[in-house]
């Protein structure tokens, strides 16, 4: 009985899970899913997540868990990646939502077209994701001036969530030459305990 993450390599998304599964040191394995050949939206696939997407996590029990961030709160639940303390907890639930209205439809998306298709991200309004991609890294400088983590002094989940594509910021074009903070949060989290990059599997 162990936990099956359905998965793609290269995906931020999907790297959160594997990240946070190894840091809290749960058994799993993995199921490479690969989009670009449509393997997501298969009707086996479909079946366990009618939205089509990975990363999928199915649980010891047999259950299935989709979206990423909650996939966190579900691991995290309980140990030292997500405060007790009312006030923590929801600060961390309001950057990981942040990441995902605010940051990941920005940087993440850029990243799919520039580094993964190999083509420029069609846009309704030109310039969009650039703009709001850099507003997005100009709030998390601006956090990140108060205190090291996301959620305050301790890495917590939130921090996973929002390194999942920043640090592969310039897959998608944007530069984080000008946000100090932030390459300096990136170097903290790298160095937090059982830590491992996008390219690690078990
Ligand atoms: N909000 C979702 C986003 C998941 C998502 O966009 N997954 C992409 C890969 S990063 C995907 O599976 N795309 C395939 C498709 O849409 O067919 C999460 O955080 O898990």
């Amino acid at each position: 009985m162990t936990y099956r993450l359905y998965h793609m390599q290269s995906s931020g998304n999907c790297w959160k899970p594997r990240v946070a599964l190894h840091q809290l040191g749960l058994d799993f394995e993995l199921v490479d899913v690969d989009i670009m050949k449509g393997e997501s939206r298969t009707e086996a696939f479909m079946a366990r997540n009618p939205n089509g997407r990975v990363p999928l996590l199915e649980l010891p029990d047999g259950r299935f868990l989709a979206e990423s961030n909650a996939m966190l709160a579900y691991l995290a639940e309980g140990t030292d990646l997500i405060p007790a303390d009312r006030y923590a907890r929801a600060l961390v639930f309001q950057w990981m939502f942040f990441e995902q209205y605010s940051h990941e439809p920005y940087i993440a998306v850029a990243r799919y077209w520039r580094h993964l298709e190999g083509k420029e991200p069609p846009e309704a309004v030109p310039g969009q994701i650039e703009d709001r991609g850099y507003a997005a890294l100009g709030v998390m400088e601006q956090r990140l001036a108060e205190a090291p983590f996301f959620a305050g002094d301790i890495y917590s989940i939130a921090d996973i969530a929002l390194y999942a594509y920043t640090h592969v910021a310039h897959e998608g074009g944007f530069s984080l030459e000008d946000f100090p903070n932030i390459r300096a949060w990136l170097a903290r989290t790298a160095t937090t305990p059982r830590f491992v990059g996008m390219d690690w599997r078990p």
